[in-house]
């Protein structure tokens, strides 16, 4: 906030990070900018510092932010309506009220910024250069999908965008995430800020031995690695307090420094994730971050989410905690916009949505050649012994190799 500038304060609804419920204030002031306190979002882990607790943010980006948000809602009820009326098949993990962890994090990034996830990916897709008819059309199977119908629901993949998927293995992209997280610092200059890579995992992941194989390499070599704990509180159908020993998630990296954010409020995860990229990004090693959310459906849809939590449960946090009815109060509380101008854009959205998924559904399968695209790289470059290799992998040099055809020369 700057002192003297500062026009009025308006006392908004608060949003919890570990059972406490602090206030947020937003001060508007000049014409379109507007400082929200999100005191009591954050717990650290072996930091000296911490994030701030007040974060500014223009009318304009946080239109995209509550947009982006709405959108991927609107996209996921939609792929819940047409898996049930069996359009889409297969595996389908759903996003909704975990909407501001992804949208926290694009907010926080720049584009080179390298994000991989799990099975719970569509909505990290669209934030990443994604259309909604891109994605459904990915869960019809269709060539217009965002990977042309060949992966489905927990294999979108970008590699334009710096989106490396979509992994249906549970923990398996984390390991992935830190060879990209090698490859930032590999091609970084010396001196020079480094673009972070961020494994988003969930809390029945975070046990898994490989993730601590893979930090422990990260901390030994000091890389710009985020591990990213979306703690929705559930892995299926069992709860953290019966598959976890340890709850608090941000320090399960023991010796690398952690963060916890309230996932449920956008704003605080945009400046959770632009202090863990900051303190990455400059050769300080890897973090742990852990976002406190929640997701509304079942685990997938053969789930119907009820019989290891009540009723009660989803409303009380659809009512208390939703990070879209969060937004929709910074909007009006920064008096960015009035309630009924947000049904307006609501309703638009809504619509769009529709729109988009009739597109999806005139895109056509892909035809039977696209079954043998892109398995094999093609960028091939003729090495030594007559053999092609893609130009980014090292292979033996036999001229000067001290042995060829099985004689020392
Ligand atoms: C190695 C492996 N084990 C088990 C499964 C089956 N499985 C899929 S999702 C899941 C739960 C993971 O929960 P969590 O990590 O909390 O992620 P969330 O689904 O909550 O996003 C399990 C056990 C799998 N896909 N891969
Ligand atoms: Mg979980």
């Amino acid at each position: 906030m700057i002192a003297g500038t500062l026009l009025r304060r308006i006392a908004t609804r608060g949003a919890a990070v570990g059972g406490r419920l602090p206030s947020v204030n937003a001060a508007r002031y000049f014409s379109s900018n507007a400082t929200f306190d999100v005191e009591g979002s954050f717990e650290t882990h072996m930091l000296d510092t911490a994030p701030e607790t007040t974060v500014e943010c223009s009318k304009e980006e946080l239109l995209e932010m509550f947009e982006l948000m709405y959108t991927m809602r609107r996209m996921e009820i939609t792929c819940d309506n047409e898996y049930k009326a069996r359009n889409i098949r297969g595996f389908c993990h759903l996003y909704d009220g975990q909407e501001a962890v992804a949208t926290g994090i694009n907010a926080a990034f720049d584009p080179e910024d390298s994000w991989i996830t799990s099975y719970r990916c569509h909505c990290v897709a669209l934030a990443r250069g994604g259309s909604v008819s891109s994605v459904v059309g990915e869960l019809f199977g269709n060539i217009d999908g965002y990977s042309r119908g060949k992966g489905g629901s927990m294999h979108f993949y970008n590699k334009a965008n710096y989106f490396f998927g979509g992994a249906g293995i549970v923990g398996a992209q984390v390991p992935v995430g830190a060879g990209s997280a090698f490859a930032n610092k590999y091609k970084s200059k010396p001196g020079e800020k480094m673009n972070v890579s961020v494994a988003c995992f969930g809390d029945g992941a975070a046990n898994q031995g490989q993730i601590w194989e893979a930090a422990n390499m990260c901390n030994l070599w000091n890389l710009p690695m985020i591990f990213c704990i979306e703690n929705n509180r559930y892995g299926m159908g069992t709860s953290i307090d019966r598959h976890s020993s340890i709850q608090d998630y941000y320090k399960m990296g023991n010796e690398i420094p952690g963060l916890r954010i309230d996932g449920m409020n956008v704003l605080a995860v945009k400046e959770g994730m632009r202090f863990a990229k900051e303190y990455c990004g400059s050769g300080n090693g890897p973090m742990y971050v852990e976002m406190m959310t929640y997701r509304y459906h079942g685990h997938s849809m053969s789930d119907p989410g009820t019989t290891y939590r009540n009723r009660d449960e989803i409303a009380f946090t659809r009512s208390t905690k939703d990070p879209l009815e969060f937004v929709k109060k910074c909007l009006v509380d920064a008096e960015f916009m009035t309630a009924d101008e947000i049904k307006d854009m609501e309703k638009k959205i809504r619509k769009d949505v529709q729109k988009e998924v009739l597109k999806a559904k005139e895109s056509p399968v892909p035809p039977h050649e696209e079954l043998f695209k892109h398995i094999f790289a093609t960028n091939l470059e003729p090495r030594s012994g007559g053999i092609e290799y893609p130009p980014h992998i090292r292979m033996p040099n036999y001229e000067n190799s001290f042995w060829i055809d099985g004689k020392k020369e």
